[in-house]
């Protein structure tokens, strides 16, 4: 194991005994969800996969350690604490050798997750193209930590805060498979599609397992979208957000918020403009996710040890 991990207890004894792990990010901890929801969450999420027959390792940077399963004391302290660092890949060398503490996005969980040896990922959502990119360059580090790490992300899709089409045209560029897990369309976070058909529909997860166990014997370096569409019951209607995400868009170029405060700043917008009830979809798709990435970790713990 690289010496700038701590893997607890569970994670230790699963890793030793060749159960299957689900790693999961804390940026959703931090900066995707208000408290005390994001801790209950944090909580559910972990019963959900232990519920499959998964190992939960939550992610999180604490005193120059990467730490893989969390307590739930540091739980807490991610969940309350408002001056956590949001941790991609540029961010991780620094966040770690000063000591800080950090909350991992996609990306710098899938390092974390690689590191570890842990292959499949649950999150909400994942970074991706920004709208005006063609100007502004920001491409979230996730497109491209799925295009060089050998993890997949269990995800329901993307938010329509991005460019979905370009999104979509960057992960084929840099050969990521996007896979609808029983959906053709690619899901836009809230809702159950969007305009986007994924490349690949499938529909078990011992079929989601044998594609990565695939994918992995090419010796491709790279990983992969599940997308995972919201259960129909919490799916809000597209043209009940859209309106939203416009006046976010335009609150945020107003304020000229740039760099990686876009993102974060996008999503508390939203939380405020929809009054909480977007927070409810929010919890109700991550468990969802955490179900069907626990699932997808079992079978490909069977296909490949
Ligand atoms: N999108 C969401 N919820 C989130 C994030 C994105 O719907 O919590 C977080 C994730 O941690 C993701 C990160 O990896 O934001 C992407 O940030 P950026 O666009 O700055 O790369
Ligand atoms: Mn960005």
């Amino acid at each position: 194991m690289h010496e700038s991990l701590r893997l607890s207890a569970e994670v230790t004894d699963a890793i030793a005994n060749q159960q299957p792990v689900v790693a999961l990010e804390s940026t959703i901890i931090s900066h995707g969800m208000p408290y005390p929801q994001n801790v209950e969450t944090a909580r559910e999420v972990e019963a959900l996969i232990r519920a499959q027959g998964g190992v939960p390792a939550t992610i999180a940077i604490f005193s120059g350690h990467i730490h893989v399963g969390l307590t739930g004391e540091e739980l807490e302290r991610l969940g309350q604490a408002r001056d956590v660092a949001k941790v991609s890949r540029r961010d991780l060398p620094f966040v770690l050798s000063t000591g800080m503490t950090g909350a991992t996005t996609v990306a710098a969980t899938m390092i974390a997750a690689h590191l570890a040896g842990i292959r499949v990922f649950v999150t909400g959502g994942i970074g991706g193209v920004h709208r005006g990119a063609a100007t502004s360059f920001d491409i979230s580090a996730d497109l491209i930590e799925l295009a060089q790490t050998p993890v997949a992300v269990v995800c329901a899709g993307a938010k329509s805060i991005l460019d979905l089409g370009l999104t979509l045209e960057f992960l084929e560029t840099h050969g990521v498979p996007v896979v609808g897990y029983q959906s053709d369309r690619f899901p836009a976070f809230f809702s159950r599609d969007s305009d986007f058909y994924v490349d690949f529909r499938i529909d078990t997860p011992h079929d989601v397992a044998r594609m990565l166990a695939t994918q992995w014997s090419l010796g491709y370096a790279g990983g992969a979208v599940i997308a995972n569409p919201v259960p129909e019951a919490h799916a809000m209607k597209r043209e009940e957000i859209d309106g939203i995400i416009e006046q976010a868009l335009e609150d945020a170029s107003r304020q000229g918020v740039t760099g990686k405060r876009v993102t974060p700043f996008l999503l508390d917008r939203i939380k405020q403009l929809t009054g909480g009830s977007s927070l409810a979809t929010n919890i109700a798709l991550v468990k969802h996710n955490a179900v069907v990435g626990a699932q997808i970790a079992v079978a490909l713990n069977q296909q490949i040890r």
